[in-house]
C-alpha cells in the first residue's frame, strides 16, 4: 500500500495506519526495530518531517518507544481493563500478569466532608484510609486510594495488604461481597508524588478513576485511582439501547 496525495486524509495519518499494517503483517514483536526515519522516507516517499510527525505520534499513543542513540522498537501492548467490578487482582490474572501491591498508607481517619457525602455516611465517620501502589509482573501501574468505613470491616488496619487482594479480605475476614458499583474515569496528569512512586516524569498522562463500591446497598469502597495511561487501556462491552430505556 502506498500513500494517497489525493486522499483529505493527511500524509502522517496515512502512514500511521501503513505502519501499524505493516508491523503486523511483518510479524514483528515487542522490542522489534522498526526502519529507519529515512528508509521510512523513501520508502513511502514522504518527507523526513512527515515521518518524524508520524513516528512521534506512534511515541504518544504508546505503540512505539524510542531509544537515543538505537532506534524506534515496537512496545508492548497496552494492558485492557474491563469496566466491571473486578479487583485489580482479578482483573490482572485474568489477563497473564502476576498482580502485586505495596501498602504506602494505612490509616483510620474521620471521614471528609466530599467523602461522607459520597459513602453516605455521618461527617467525621471513622474510615479506614488506604493508599496502595499497584503493580503486574512487578512493575508499577497505578496509586490506588481507598475509603471503607471502619464499622464495616474492624481492624482491617492490622491486616497487610502488601501482596494481597483487599477484596479478597474483605470477602474471607468479613463476609463482604460487592454486589453493585459506579466509576467514572477521566484523564488527568500525573502529580509529583504519584510521577515518583509509578516511575514516570510529572506531568504523565493518567487515567483517573473514581469508584464507588457496594454491598446489600451499603457503601463499602470509596476509591480514587491513578492508572498509567501509557500502559492501559480501557474496554467496555456496547449493549443495544433498551427501547424507552435512557
Ligand atoms: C480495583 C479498584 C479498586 C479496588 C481494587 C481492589 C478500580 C479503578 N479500582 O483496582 O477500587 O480497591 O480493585 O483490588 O477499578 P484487590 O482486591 O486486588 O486489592
Amino acid at each position: 500500500m502506498a500513500i494517497d496525495p489525493t486522499s483529505p486524509v493527511p500524509k502522517y495519518s496515512q502512514l500511521r495506519d501503513l505502519l501499524l499494517d505493516w508491523i503486523v503483517e511483518t510479524g514483528l514483536s515487542v522490542d522489534d526495530p522498526i526502519p529507519s526515519e529515512r528508509e521510512l522516507g523513501q520508502r513511502y516517499e514522504l518527507s523526513r518531517m512527515t515521518v518524524r510527525q508520524t513516528v512521534d505520534l506512534l511515541v504518544s499513543e504508546g505503540k512505539l518507544y524510542r531509544v537515543p542513540g538505537k532506534g524506534t522498537f515496537v512496545a508492548r501492548p497496552k494492558i485492557e481493563m474491563s469496566l466491571a467490578l473486578a479487583s485489580f487482582t482479578e482483573d490482572m490474572r485474568a489477563r497473564g500478569f502476576r498482580p502485586g501491591a505495596q501498602d504506602l498508607v494505612r490509616r483510620v481517619l474521620p471521614a471528609s466532608g466530599g467523602t461522607a457525602r459520597a459513602m453516605g455516611l455521618e461527617p467525621e465517620t471513622p474510615v479506614h484510609h488506604i493508599e496502595r501502589l499497584r503493580t503486574a509482573d512487578g512493575e508499577p501501574m497505578a496509586v490506588e486510594r481507598s475509603s471503607i468505613p471502619l464499622d464495616l470491616a474492624p481492624g482491617l488496619d492490622g491486616h497487610s495488604l502488601a501482596g494481597r487482594s483487599l477484596y479478597e479480605v474483605l470477602e474471607q475476614e468479613y463476609g463482604i461481597i460487592l454486589d453493585s458499583g459506579e466509576q467514572t474515569i477521566e484523564a488527568g496528569v500525573c502529580d509529583p508524588a504519584d510521577a515518583k512512586l509509578l516511575g514516570l516524569p510529572q506531568g504523565s498522562p493518567v487515567l483517573s478513576m473514581r469508584r464507588r463500591s457496594f454491598a446489600n446497598g451499603r457503601c463499602v469502597e470509596l476509591a480514587t485511582s491513578r492508572y498509567r495511561a501509557d500502559r492501559y487501556t480501557l474496554h467496555s462491552r456496547l449493549d443495544p439501547r433498551r427501547p424507552g430505556g435512557s
